[in-house]
């Protein structure tokens, strides 16, 4: 059975990374046109730079949660027929053990340099304006896909929604395009179709099932059933 998981900030809130769109977002006290869209940060990368530069710092402050770690026991069980796309810059589902996620939105742990083209793994803060290791421009960027950009790899993801057999959305609220149209691109293809998330979303009527709760707890069971049905 060929399973793509897609998932998006519910995943980790559990793990008090803040999600977007909820009560206390991310936004909330920054405006969405002041930290993510090129435009913005061409007229201020300073307060870019400020706002990942505290998230990024963050990650070392939280865990992942017992999502996370189901993900990791699919894929150990799965191997290559999961295919696990994040909205999510975190690196909560590696370190749940999860050993190869697609990151379409980019990575806090990565800079990308605008001069040379060259993604680095990154650790430190960017708002000093460090140079670029590869090409020694100062023009390194936060990793991330702000919108007016194309999300990374959309044609592997195409390819691997086409096979699927089983689409599962976990904790998004599919308001942000492409990845709110993956499920009805998965059913036109045949695949069936799950959303796990908190309670519903603008994306619910376009699955054939739903179920609300808590990712924490949804997606264990639904990882138990899946191991069950495989064992037989
Ligand atoms: C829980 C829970 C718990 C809480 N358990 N659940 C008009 C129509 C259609 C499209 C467009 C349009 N106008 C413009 C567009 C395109 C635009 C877009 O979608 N705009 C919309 C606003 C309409 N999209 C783009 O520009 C994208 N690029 C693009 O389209 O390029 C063209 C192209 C595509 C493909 C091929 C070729 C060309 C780029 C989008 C980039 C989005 N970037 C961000 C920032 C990334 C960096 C960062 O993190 O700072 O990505 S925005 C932000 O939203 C972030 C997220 O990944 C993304 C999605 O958010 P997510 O994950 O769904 O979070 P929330 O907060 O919205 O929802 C959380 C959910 O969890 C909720 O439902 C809760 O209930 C639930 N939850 N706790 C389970 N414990």
């Amino acid at each position: 059975m060929k399973i793509v998981v897609l998932t998006g900030a519910g995943i980790s809130a559990e793990s008090g990374v803040p999600t977007f769109r909820d009560a206390d977002g991310l936004w909330e006290g920054h405006r969405v046109e002041d930290v993510a869209t090129p435009e913005a940060y061409d007229v201020a990368p300073i307060t870019v730079h400020r706002f990942y530069d505290a998230r990024r710092a963050a990650l070392a402050t939280v865990a992942p949660n017992p999502a996370h770690h189901a993900l990791g026991r699919l894929e150990g069980v799965l191997g290559e027929d999961l295919f696990l796309v994040t909205q999510n810059i975190d690196d909560l589902h590696e370190r749940g053990g999860s050993a190869r996620v697609h990151h379409m939105h980019g990575e806090l742990l990565s800079a990308l340099c605008r001069a040379c083209g060259r993604r680095t793994e990154w650790r430190e803060d960017l708002v000093d304006l460090p140079p670029c290791p590869a090409c020694g421009v100062c023009e390194l960027r936060p990793d991330v896909v702000w919108f007016g950009e194309i999300p990374y790899g959309m044609e592997r993801i195409e390819r691997e929604l086409m096979t699927a057999d089983l689409f599962v959305s976990i904790g998004t609220s599919g308001a942000v395009y492409p990845a709110a149209g993956f499920v009805r691109f998965a059913r036109a293809c045949g695949a069936r179709t799950l959303e796990l998330n908190l309670d519903a979303s603008e994306g619910t009527p376009f699955f054939e099932t739903a179920r609300h709760g808590r990712a924490s707890d949804l997606v264990p069971t639904w990882v138990d059933e899946i191991m069950e049905r495989l064992a037989h």
